[in-house]
């Protein structure tokens, strides 16, 4: 048996057998595993041209393959198979070396599983791999974990293989220890389930408030993104949108069945974002608009209630329409990106990640499903001030959102009057309004909670904190 193999991949479904590849045909060999070994002698049969593999068929052969500190990487499906594949390999490690876990595991199991391992010597590096089967291909964005230590062996192979942005930076850096590449690639995914959400909103606007074709919408799609939506999701929405169904002839939007399905990053983003506290309003309207598209007995019963019906404008004010859409699209996104950056930084605080904001924004920009020109404004806002305490904060969003706002409170307007369901306009929105408020009725409920719970309250005038005898004569006392 060859002991070559710079490193080795276990698990080879669609993206365990193209991030393989993609390190073969960088120049690495590689060493192929799967628990059922067809699928690597599939891949060899079909890809061994590619490259340097090395095929094995038992775990043994597989650790044995590898040169030293072996660098294994396991691209299983998350939860119960990642800790099986775990413990099947760790028993035959040796200190310094190390296992990549490149699946989308919860970045609390990635932090028990590096703590296990740390105790055994092995590095754990839990990392986010973003980009579908074509990224693992071609270039994903990667977001490792774990070491520094580990990060000095295994990042510049990363570097090679992962997308490169258009001034050519690598797509991957080291993100932080333990489980914080995991937490970012959640968040990620997060902030993707908003962007999708908004362009659903966009178009389900301009189709039913515009009366616009999806042909038509296509086309706005594709001039949206020539500017400050540049993006994969702009871009690749036109396609969706001006794709004609080949059985019926009809547009191929209108013969899927309108029930979104979620595999469960987005809903754990909105999960830790309520334990960390941090209002993720926009992720959340979008994990629940897939949530409620899915019931479809109670939307069947609901279909009959009383409310308005699009009645869609005539062509002058479309085309004005659209480009308010443009605004409130824009803006909208703005504010889901500075949700998720608040999340991320909230995350880095509690575990002491200490996670580089303009990194993160900066490997985002290929190779991912959110790439998209605006990250780079992202990464010089945090470049120019890396304790910006919001996106919001940042001067040339602050000034986009200034110029946006009437245009984005219009589109509400018009899809309130319409009936046209908007909840990822309007949460972002209602956020922005609360963040900039003189004053928010918090103070109102603080007075309901000391009311029914004695829970106390603090003063605008003086430190401290108080309650009053509401049940007596009214009078306050220090608690
Ligand atoms: P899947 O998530 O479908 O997992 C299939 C792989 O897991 C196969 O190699 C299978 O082996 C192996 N496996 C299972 Br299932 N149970 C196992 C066990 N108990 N022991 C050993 N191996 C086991 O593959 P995928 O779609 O390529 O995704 C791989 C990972 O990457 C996942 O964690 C996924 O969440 C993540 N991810 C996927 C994408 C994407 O676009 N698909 C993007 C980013 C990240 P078998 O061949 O013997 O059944």
């Amino acid at each position: 048996m060859s002991t070559s193999a710079q490193i080795g991949v276990s698990g080879l479904a669609v993206m365990g057998r193209n991030l393989a590849r993609n390190f073969a045909r960088n120049g690495y060999t590689v060493a192929l595993h799967n628990r059922t070994a067809s699928r690597t002698h599939d891949l060899i049969k079909e890809f061994g041209h590619e490259g340097d593999f090395v095929p094995t068929e038992s775990a043994e052969d597989f650790v044995a393959a590898l040169e030293r500190p072996r660098r294994l990487m396991i691209m299983v499906k998350a939860g119960a198979p990642t800790d099986a594949v775990i413990q099947e390999f760790a028993r035959l490690l040796e200190p310094g070396d190390m296992i990549i876990d490149g699946g989308n595991a919860h970045f609390a199991d990635t932090r028990r599983r590096e703590r296990e391992l740390r105790e055994r010597g092995i590095h754990f590096v839990g990392t986010g791999v973003s980009g579908g089967e074509e990224g693992a291909l071609h270039g994903p964005s990667i977001m490792p974990g774990g070491s520094t230590e580990s990060y000095a062996s295994l990042g510049p192979m990363l570097e090679k293989i992962s997308a490169k942005a258009k001034d050519g930076a690598p797509c991957v850096t080291h993100v932080g220890p333990d489980g914080a590449g995991h937490f970012v690639k959640m968040v990620h995914n997060g902030i993707e389930y908003a962007d999708m959400q908004l362009i659903g909103e966009a178009y389900q606007l301009l189709r039913d408030v515009a009366g616009r074709t999806p042909a038509q919408i296509a086309e706005i799609f594709r001039t949206w993104n020539t500017g400050r939506l540049d993006s994969y999701l702009i871009e690749i929405t036109a396609e969706v949108l001006s794709h004609v169904d080949a059985a019926t002839g009809a547009p191929f939007v209108d013969v899927v069945l309108d029930q979104a399905e979620q595999k469960g990053t987005g809903r754990w983003t909105v999960q830790i974002a309520l334990d960390l506290g941090v209002p993720v309003s926009g992720i959340a309207e979008a994990v629940f608009a897939r949530s409620l598209s899915g019931h479809a007995a109670l939307r069947e019963a609901s279909r009959g209630l009383a409310g308005p019906r699009p009645a869609p404008m005539g062509e002058a004010e479309a085309a004005a329409f659209a480009d308010r859409v443009e605004q409130a699209l824009y803006a909208s996104k703005i504010v889901s990106y500075t949700q998720g950056f608040h999340e991320i930084a909230a995350g880095s605080e509690e575990y002491g990640w200490h996670i580089d904001l303009g990194k993160v924004a900066s490997i985002w920009r290929g190779g991912c499903i959110i790439r998209a020109a605006f990250l780079d404004r992202i990464r010089a806002a945090y470049d120019a001030r890396a304790d910006l305490p919001s996106l919001l904060s940042d001067k040339t969003f602050a000034q986009e959102i200034a110029d946006a706002q009437d245009d984005w409170r219009e589109v509400l307007v018009a899809a309130t009057r319409q009936g046209v369901p908007a909840p990822g306009f309007a949460a972002a929105l209602a956020y922005y309004d609360a963040l900039r408020a003189e004053r928010l009725p918090a103070a109102l409920t603080q007075g309901q909670r000391d009311f029914f719970g004695a829970h106390t309250y603090r003063r605008t005038d003086r430190a401290g904190s108080y309650h009053t005898l509401w049940g007596g004569d009214r009078s306050e006392v220090e608690a």
